[in-house]
């Protein structure tokens, strides 16, 4: 990544004639936990190797410069101008801005260079890990500090308010704050987090459908609003509950004929996968690999039949992997309708299931896939040039 970093620098220098700071923040692998972020609850993300990178050196005026190399594009913006969406990869750059400079964050204008090599639609987070460095290189040329938790905040504020797309903080807390060879188990409430490391022998193994539905969007906010529908339904029965995470199982059991069936799976995913995060954790503390695998295929369960956010690409990867020996569980990461899963796999095991998953794939599904092992990195920071 270093050589990388010089490479995005030397082309900074020829772009815009100076000598830039090179800001990382990765993409993220969720082990579990799915759309129990915005429900107040926890989640269990990883930061992957795969990073956006932003070079950057500020201006003394008030205006961003930004080329994406990836896209060969470039685009403009007046930090002192009403601001106005695009509807393109640079909203998740301006957006920041925005809604930095509204938290109190006086910026400076600046130049910057975006590369990343962040799987693009895969569920992956490339949007928070733009985000998220674009956000520390705007810090960095304002010399102001980057507070990874405060960040992420503004961050995904930027994609709540700016972007329109009304996603939790899972992905962009990571981001700025993941750790290396650890998991974080993150509880969206308090926004606390604790390092849950993976052993040694485990490995996180996530092939990639590259099958991406395109009202994944509003199919998103819709599980959202169902959330929201469930907790006013319940609040006369359980007194005044802020979010699904102030549900229990038996509770919502208890409860059922108050809710529609279909806000009731979605509850009931909700609530169980909360239980199963927590399990998880557990079970990755004592070395329980089995009782983790457990957990990860009952959230596989639980998204395909009661959340039903996966497709049937994904069920498909999910289940092979299942079936394979050397993995103790798999499941889909992230928002959902496609995208990637996720596999814990003991190290030994690595090369058999991931030809396994290629080929069975390609029969299965008569597609190519994209199999790949994750090592949890750290979360966003400055990349040395020397
Ligand atoms: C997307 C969102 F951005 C996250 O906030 C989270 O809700 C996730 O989907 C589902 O767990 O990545």
């Amino acid at each position: 990544m270093i050589a990388k970093a010089r490479e995005l620098a030397k082309e900074f220098l020829l772009r815009f004639g100076r000598e830039p700071k090179v800001s990382r923040a990765p993409g993220r692998v969720n082990l579990i936990g799915e759309h129990t972020d915005y429900n107040e609850g926890f989640v269990m993300p990883a930061a992957l190797e795969f990073v956006t990178l932003v070079a950057a050196a500020p201006r003394a005026d008030r205006r961003l410069r930004v080329h994406s190399t990836t896209l060969g594009e470039m685009r403009e913006f007046d930090l002192d101008a009403a601001a106005r969406a695009r509807h393109d990869w640079s909203d998740y750059v301006f957006g920041v801005a925005v809604m930095l400079e509204k938290s109190g964050r006086r910026l400076k204008g600046a130049d910057l260079v975006v590369w990343t090599d962040v799987p693009l639609g895969a569920g992956l987070s490339s949007s928070a890990a733009i985000e998220v460095s674009a956000a520390h290189a705007l810090l960095l040329s304002a010399g102001l500090p980057f507070e990874p938790v405060p960040v992420a905040k503004v961050c995904q504020r930027a994609e709540n308010d700016y972007v329109g797309m009304r996603c939790g903080i899972m992905d962009q807390f990571v981001s700025a704050r993941g750790v290396k060879g650890a998991a974080l188990l993150i509880d969206c409430r308090t926004l606390e987090s604790r390092n849950v490391p993976i052993a040694p022998n485990l490995r996180l193994l996530i092939a990639n459908s590259k099958v991406r539905h395109q009202h994944a969007g509003g199919e998103y906010n819709a599980r959202r609003e169902a959330c929201e529908e469930g907790v006013r339904l319940l609040r006369p029965a359980l007194g005044p509950i802020a979010a699904l995470r102030d549900v229990a199982p038996d509770e919502l059991d208890a409860n059922r004929k108050r809710l529609p069936d279909l806000i009731f799976r979605r509850c009931r995913h909700i609530v169980t996968e909360n239980a199963r995060v927590l399990e998880a954790e557990r079970a990755l503390k004592s070395g329980d690999f089995v009782a983790c695998g457990k957990a990860m295929n009952a959230s596989q369960a639980s998204m395909r039949d009661d959340f039903e956010i996966t497709c049937p690409e994904i069920d498909f990867l999910a289940t092979l992997a299942q079936g394979l020996e050397g993995v103790y569980g798999s499941r889909m990461t992230g928002g959902g309708f496609g995208g990637c899963t996720v596999s814990l796999v003991e190290a030994s095991a690595v090369e058999r299931v991931t030809q396994a998953l290629i080929d069975g794939y390609r029969v299965g599904c008569g597609r190519d896939g994209e199999v790949f092992v994750c090592s949890p990195s750290d979360g966003a920071g400055l990349l040395p040039l020397e």
